[in-house]
């Protein structure tokens, strides 16, 4: 298993390189590659599709009737928890970092904002899949409220839940690249299958990054920042999980 992984790793970061080098020769060059795929797993194929192509969305009837909730479900950070008796009230998603106007907004400003709605596959990398219909506003929207600077080369979602419920435990955190803030269905989302997005799936505020598994959507987000590197949060890999072994960029 980790040999395969590996190996489509590999061919993915190869065949991402040559398709953003050279455009037309290249598209040709990534559809002969798909089809000799043919005989390779479903994630290496679906490497190949190109960065911005949307993940497939589902009917209300697809709806899991019990999407199971993963990593940490109740924070026991004291700001959490705090934020959590007032239903929220007090919660303020900041946006900062390499940002022209830096945000605060509070959950009731945030639903001001054009809300978008999509049902989706959630591909956690333990093996289980779910889906699920989530409410929120595009990523992409706030950056531009923000206005990114021109340094700036990722953006990182801090989250409120240490894994291990320590007080001073090392929290959340996860990183995506430009690409993936702007792609249309990237969304923070503060609903859920119709109704206001629960603890165990994150409450008050969580990430939606479709093309990616479920270790990449950050729940319980407390404060989203722009930079141009990621080397100086954390242990340095752009991430809680991949801190710790998995890879940042994890495409499905
Ligand atoms: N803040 C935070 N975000 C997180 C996690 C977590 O433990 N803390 N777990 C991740 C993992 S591994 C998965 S599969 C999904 C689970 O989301 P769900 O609980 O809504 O199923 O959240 C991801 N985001
Ligand atoms: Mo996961």
């Amino acid at each position: 298993m980790n040999r395969r992984r590996w190996l489509t790793g590999a061919l993915a970061t190869a065949m991402a390189s040559v398709v953003s080098a050279c455009g037309e020769a290249s598209w040709r060059l990534s559809e002969q590659a798909r089809r000799m795929g043919e005989g390779l797993t479903r994630r290496a194929q679906r490497l190949l599709i190109p960065r911005d192509a949307l993940a497939p969305t589902y009917s209300r009837a697809e709806i899991s009737p019990d999407f199971r909730a993963n990593g940490s479900i109740d924070p026991a950070a004291s700001d959490y928890r705090a934020l959590k008796a007032d239903g929220f009230a007090g919660y303020r998603l900041v946006l900062d970092g390499l940002v022209e106007r830096p945000l605060s907004l509070s959950l009731a400003e945030l639903r001001t904002r054009p809300a978008q709605t999509q049902i989706t596959k959630h591909d956690c990398v333990e093996g289980w899949t779910s889906i699920g219909e989530w409410t929120g506003v595009r990523l992409e929207t706030l950056l531009d409220e923000a206005g990114l600077k021109p340094e700036a080369r990722y953006i990182v979602f801090h989250c409120f839940d240490a894994l291990d419920q320590r007080e001073d435990g090392e929290r959340y955190y996860e990183s995506i690249d430009l690409i993936d803030a702007r792609h249309p269905q990237t969304i923070l989302a503060w609903d859920m299958n119709g109704e206001t997005l629960p603890v165990p799936h994150g409450a008050p505020l969580r990430l939606r990054v479709e093309r990616q598994l479920g270790y990449k959507h950050a729940k319980y987000i407390r404060r989203i920042e722009a930079v141009e590197s990621f080397a100086h949060i954390g242990r340095g890999k752009g991430g809680y999980w991949e801190d710790r072994g998995y890879e940042w960029y994890a495409g499905i």
